[in-house]
């Protein structure tokens, strides 16, 4: 097959392949699209924990945007892992240069051995300022409680902070509800128009690793392709729902999913 759309990921790597950008082009790859990326950051991890966090230049990351999508013209970006406010900075520069529309954030503040990925100017200046120039924001349950100071107990607690977030400028919003201690886990979407509660069942497993890194990439797969922004969300969580039931636990800690939940080989190479 042809890839079906390009897709530029801005995003940190993760050398135990389960999150950040390794997760982002697994993800668009086993949807049918081509990975163009951009590396934020190199972390140094394992399924127990982040050792460390090594910071690109921020001039770096905008050479790095620039060069590759002047050349291949992405139709979607992915944006991850930003660690501080001058990575932000270049990368909304780099939006402004590139002027392309579907642009998803998913606005990655801590790993899930508890490692902070993320600055509190970084914060500021992405709730002030990129939240407004990108498509979609999909943060978590402690990631929305951060941008929006509404601590998040339940449903309507959601409902609220997304609202927040419209408030804030963002045009559409994806809260995942995968941390409340609900019986199904419940995801919220909300744009000016528009409102959509999305359950999924919760499976009983510690390898969960990932999985904010995959849903962003496959909805910005998805939308890239064609789909409306929320059939879009819809197809990411089933596939990360899926990921997660055929989950190959590796790794002492927090596992990675399975990223290949959406293909057939059906080439043989001898
Ligand atoms: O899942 C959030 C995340 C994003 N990006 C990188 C990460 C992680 C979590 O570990 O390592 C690079």
């Amino acid at each position: 097959m042809k890839p079906k759309s390009k897709i530029l990921i801005i995003a940190g790597s993760d050398s135990s392949g389960g999150a950040g950008l390794q997760a982002d082009i697994k993800t668009v790859t086993s949807l049918g699209s081509y990975a163009l990326t951009a590396i934020t950051a190199v972390t140094i991890q394992n399924t127990t924990g982040v050792k460390s966090v090594i910071p690109i230049s921020p001039v770096d990351l905008k050479n790095q945007i620039i060069y590759s999508a002047k050349d291949i013209r992405p139709d979607a970006i992915k944006i991850g892992m930003l660690h501080s406010k001058n990575v932000i900075k270049k990368v909304l520069e780099s939006l402004k240069i590139l002027n392309i529309k579907k642009v998803i954030l998913d606005p990655v503040m801590i790993a899930k051995g508890g490692a902070k990925l993320i600055d509190e100017d970084a914060i500021r200046i992405l709730k002030k300022e990129l939240i407004k120039k990108v498509y979609l924001i999909t943060p978590n349950i402690p990631e929305a409680e951060v941008l929006t100071g509404i601590k998040i107990n339940n449903k309507e607690d959601m409902i609220l902070a997304a609202y927040e977030l419209l408030n804030c400028g963002a045009k559409n919003v994806l809260i995942k509800g995968g941390h409340l201690k609900s019986k199904k886990v419940i995801d919220i979407f909300l744009n000016k128009t528009d409102f959509k509660i999305f359950v999924s069942p919760r499976h009983k497993t510690r390898n969960t690793h990932g999985t904010g890194c995959t849903l962003s990439s496959a909805i910005t797969t998805f939308f890239s392709c064609g789909k409306n922004i929320k059939k879009a969300c819809d197809l990411g969580i089933k596939y990360v729902n899926s990921a997660i039931l055929t989950n190959p636990n590796y790794g002492k800690g927090n596992g990675p999913i399975n990223h290949l939940n959406s293909m057939k080989l059906n080439k043989i190479f001898k």
